[in-house]
């Protein structure tokens, strides 16, 4: 952080036109000023934080290309979308974030007409936005585009999943972005992680194929009508090399990426050249969770939510907690520890969770009694259910978060 942060630009943005009104040689340093004004504010009144640090460079680029609030962005969970807020008319009113006739913490159409849908529940992104492009077509809006952001834990989620499964056969021009920066609150886990892991080798692979596209289609030599038999002949090329399909263009999705999700300039090229492919699409980025704020960088989960801060030391102003009671998930997790060890049929299932409610604290002491399986809600509960039909484990224990209030479930015991 810088001592004394200027704001000269940024003071000059009220709405995304004025963004779109500026040179693209300028957008680093808007980039730059929105990431000191999200940390300046987040350390004096606190909030989500490194999740909005890693979707600056994102934000400003979709705001850039994109005709909003015409065009519809629709962002999962909502927790990233404090420079959206900013550059979207409540820049003035951002220190009013989370307090009492302020500012809603994440996007609400309620508030802003760029606030798309109502978030807090993840991995429904997908859905929505493409409820919101079938819509648009069937509407005859041809140049109403939709992008739909979501972050790698959340693609995790079966609503994820049922999205993508019905946006491949269902006619639309649906962008979804998916903002991998490997971390849920926690690291990520699961297939989808080691998935994602595994087309980022390829890396290389993939940028050589945009890039020739793209002077196909710049040439001329490449059309909507021939591109679904290149993406074929493109993908069992692919598939040959990583020994792999892609399971997006095995879909019917077209994959694009990963980039580098804080290249700014790239990214809002790399967007500007998609914008009008017909079709669903995805493009992967490689961001980092809490990016230009180096304790966040380092420990994203603390500084997922990390309270009050200083914003040039980077020390947290830890709430003296002396004659306060102890914190619900911590009851929680202490005591989920003291029945496993009276009962040995006691598993843990966590959705994602595992600091939130506590349940780290099972897993680093009984690590083999621990499951966190991924923002899978019904899943987790129907895990546990399976468990709790053995006749090893009578007993399972999952947990539901939603949002801020651990709810524990307790069958058969
Ligand atoms: C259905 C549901 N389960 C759990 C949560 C709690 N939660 C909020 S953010 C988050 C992690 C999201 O990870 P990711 O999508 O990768 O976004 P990132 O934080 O990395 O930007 C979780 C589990 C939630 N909001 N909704």
């Amino acid at each position: 952080m810088k001592n004394e942060p200027t704001y000269n630009l940024l003071k000059t943005i009220d709405y995304p036109e004025d963004l779109r009104r500026l040179d693209a040689e300028r957008l680093p340093d808007i980039c730059d000023e929105l990431r000191q004004d999200i940390i300046k504010e987040l350390s004096c009144n606190p909030g989500h934080f490194a999740a909005s640090l890693g979707t600056v460079e994102l934000t400003v680029a979709l705001h850039y290309v994109y005709n909003t609030p015409y065009d519809r962005i629709v962002w999962d969970v909502g927790h990233q979308a404090y420079g959206h807020k900013i550059l979207t008319g409540r820049r003035e009113a951002f220190f009013t974030n989370r307090k009492l006739g302020g500012i809603r913490p994440f996007p609400s159409p309620e508030e802003s007409e760029y606030d798309t849908f109502t978030c807090g529940h993840a991995s429904n992104s997908i859905s929505a936005a493409l409820g919101m492009s079938v819509a648009a077509s069937q509407k005859g809006e041809k140049d109403r585009h939709v992008v739909a952001v979501i972050g790698d834990g959340s693609m995790s989620g079966g609503l994820a999943f049922e999205g993508l499964n019905n946006a491949s056969t269902t006619p639309n021009n649906l962008l979804i972005i998916l903002n991998d920066n490997e971390m849920a609150i926690d690291r990520s886990v699961g297939g989808m992680k080691q998935y994602l892991f595994n087309l980022t080798t390829s890396n290389r692979y993939n940028q050589l194929r945009f890039r020739a596209s793209r002077i196909l289609f710049k040439l001329g030599i490449l059309n909507e009508e021939r591109r679904k038999a290149l993406i074929r002949f493109g993908n069992s090329l692919k598939s040959m090399a990583a020994q792999q399909q892609n399971i997006f263009e095995g879909m019917n999705i077209r994959y694009f990426g990963p980039i580098d999700g804080h290249d700014v300039k790239n990214l809002t090229r790399v967007l500007h050249d998609i914008k009008d492919m017909k079709g669903p699409k995805i493009l992967h980025l490689h961001t980092t969770k809490g990016k230009g704020f180096a304790p966040a960088e380092k420990h994203a989960t603390e500084w997922h939510a990390p309270g009050k801060f200083d914003p040039v030391t980077g020390k947290r102003f830890v709430t003296n907690t002396d004659g306060m009671p102890p914190l619900y998930q911590d009851v929680f997790g202490n005591t989920l520890v003291e029945l496993a060890k009276a009962n040995s049929k006691i598993v843990g299932v966590t959705p994602a969770m595992p600091s939130g409610c506590s349940m780290n604290i099972l897993m680093s002491k009984m690590p083999k009694r621990a499951f966190d399986v991924g923002i899978a809600e019904g899943h987790a509960v129907t895990f546990s259910g399976g468990w709790q039909k053995t006749d090893y484990y009578l007993s399972a224990i999952s947990i539901l978060h939603s949002c801020s209030e651990p709810m524990t479930i307790l069958s058969m015991m």
